[in-house]
């Protein structure tokens, strides 16, 4: 399996180099676990023809190719990275199924609200019902967000060290940054500034930056 690392991410993601499209937790990842990787640019255009639909059934970026392996989805992909490479996942077994299940609450059970809320803004504001839509979508990313600023409570990271969890978690957070809600919750915005300071964010960042950057002028 092992090979030269490839992802794709956009040839121009929509947020101009904010790091909100999905390549960044993958890249993010791959800074952490010392990996080099190459990144093949795809438009929208290709993302929905046969070879990109042969790696990423629902045509979307990023993938993840490694030698013969091709995957998608970003929690699978950065499990996989962290799984195979030092410090992304505890050694002890029990704190390594606990860093695995914030995992998955990361993409199942937070990161859906926060999209919700995304979408509710973006594509559905302008619709008649949007206005007394938008604080259903908004009560219920409060509630999770609570939820998590007491389980963080003084902690620096979810359980113990920083690990692919904590990666998740705050790739995921990220996306409320423009909301406001995330600086509602002291504890999360210390916790998602925490995880940017990291010098793998800020490498991860940086490169998907250089390519996404709005031009001057
Ligand atoms: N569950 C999948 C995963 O985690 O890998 C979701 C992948 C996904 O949503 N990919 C998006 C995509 O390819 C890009 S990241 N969309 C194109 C399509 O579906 O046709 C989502 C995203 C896009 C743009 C911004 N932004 O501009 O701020 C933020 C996040």
């Amino acid at each position: 399996m092992s090979g030269q690392i490839i992802i794709t991410a956009f040839e121009r993601s929509p947020d101009g180099g904010q790091g909100l499209a999905r390549d960044t937790r993958v890249r993010w990842a791959l800074e952490e676990a010392g990996q080099p990787y190459e990144v093949r640019l795809v438009s929208f255009k290709a993302m929905k023809e046969p070879a990109h639909l042969a790696l990423h059934p629902f045509g979307q970026i990023p993938t993840y190719e490694e030698g013969s392996l091709a995957l998608f989805e970003t929690g699978a992909i950065v499990f996989h990275i962290a799984e195979r490479h030092a410090g992304l996942l505890p050694d002890d077994a029990s704190a390594r199924a606990r860093a695995i299940t914030w995992m998955f609450a990361a993409v199942n059970t937070v990161e859906p609200p926060i999209l919700e809320l995304a979408n509710a803004r973006l594509l559905e504001g302008n619709k008649p019902w949007s206005k007394e839509r938008l604080p259903l979508v908004e009560g219920r990313v409060r509630d999770r967000l609570k939820q998590l600023s007491a389980h963080l409570g003084t902690a620096d990271w979810l359980d113990g060290a920083f690990s692919a969890a904590d990666l998740m978690m705050v790739s995921v957070l990220l996306r409320l940054r423009s909301s406001g809600l995330l600086d509602e919750h002291q504890t999360l915005a210390a916790y998602v500034a925490r995880g940017e300071a990291r010098p793998a964010y800020k490498r991860a960042f940086a490169d998907q930056l250089a390519v996404n950057k709005p031009p001057a002028g």
